[in-house]
């Protein structure tokens, strides 16, 4: 059992508090970023676009759907699911590594053309969160359910509630517990949060963005993932956005709003995700501790594509080819 009170102290206020402090003295200063850049890539619509290689195969259940001429919201759905199913991914729903007590708590979020949205956070024991987002975006008059409401709802809605620890997560947990040290490592060893963006036939575009979160985080904690404007934006009109990452730090800077925003102003995709990484790298102290990754498209089926540290990647599906690509980084 670890003692409360202990890691607390220890390991809360030494490790995560670095990441919560909210100094700029040590953040670069906005004139000694890099210049950016302005290659987007213009994909063939309909596209479908995801974060980290587990994006390939979620993009092919989505990419079934807009082959056929279906819509971007049924697709992002259908694609998530995929990795919110798969016990191999850690960080998305079934299979995900616990909070530090062990359990596994899940936030999602979906948003369709028409600028409706709906989230779920703090969600245990339903392994499809992102079905239950779509439910309270069109069966409710509000956006966000969170914890004991979220499942009260979900149950009521027919979803089951199931174990979502696989033995392979929880002896992880437990191998974690020995030392209980928060030390997040950036990059796909436990960051792989799946995010989607979708342009149809009817080019509309829709999102979906769903995680089991940063592992072994405080019981309680929600990340970026399910909140609209933070983990996910879709402006019809304009293009949109999805994060993954640190997800404290995308909050702190509300990076898809922005990133959607900068696009309204004339950014390209890629020119947006980059300049929503220099606002992380010239507000918040500690960045290049962290891995903070942002994948964007606009109206036109422009690509961009921006991140902290080297590693982020992500798949693209247009035009009868499924691929993988390596994000440009800032830290170099
Ligand atoms: C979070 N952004 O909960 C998520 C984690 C993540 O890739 O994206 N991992 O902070």
């Amino acid at each position: 059992m670890i003692n409360r009170r202990k890691f607390l102290s220890n390991t809360v206020l030494v490790s995560i508090g670095a990441m919560f402090m909210p100094a700029l003295a040590k953040a670069d200063s906005l004139k000694n970023l890099r210049p950016l850049n302005k290659g987007s890539f213009k994909a063939k619509k309909p596209l479908v676009i995801s974060t980290w290689n587990h994006g390939l195969e979620a993009n092919e259940a989505a990419w079934k759907i807009l082959q056929k001429g279906g819509k971007a919201l049924d697709a992002v759905e259908q694609g998530v699911k995929v990795t919110e199913a798969d016990p191999n991914s850690h960080s998305v729903g079934y299979g995900g590594l616990p909070d530090r007590d062990g359990n596994v708590t899940l936030d999602a979020c979906i948003m369709e053309p028409g600028g409706n949205c709906g989230s779920v956070c703090f969600l245990q024991n339903i392994k499809h969160p992102i079905s239950v987002a779509r439910k309270v975006m069109e069966d409710t008059p509000h956006v966000i359910l969170a914890g004991d409401g979220a499942l009260k709802f979900a149950l009521e809605k027919g979803f089951k509630k199931e174990n979502l620890l696989t033995e392979k997560a929880k002896k992880e947990w437990e191998k974690w517990k020995k030392k209980s040290k928060y030390s997040p490592v950036i990059n796909s060893e436990n960051h792989d949060t799946i995010g989607m963006l979708a342009i149809d036939e009817n080019n509309d575009i829709a999102g979906a963005c769903t995680t089991s979160g940063a592992a072994y985080k405080l019981h309680g904690r929600v990340g970026d993932s399910p909140i609209i404007g933070a983990g996910l934006y879709v402006d019809n009109e304009v293009g949109g956005a999805v994060a993954t990452g640190m997800g404290e730090l995308v909050l702190k800077t509300l990076g898809t709003f922005l990133v959607v925003e900068l696009m309204r102003n004339g950014k390209t995709p890629q020119q947006a995700c980059e300049e929503a990484v220099n606002r992380i790298a010239g507000k918040l102290i500690d960045y290049k501790d962290f891995q903070v990754g942002y994948l964007a498209i606009d109206k036109k089926g422009n690509i961009g594509s921006y991140c902290i540290n080297k590693g982020f990647d992500y798949a693209l599906y247009s035009d009868n080819e499924n691929k993988l690509l390596d994000s440009d980084y800032f830290v170099k």
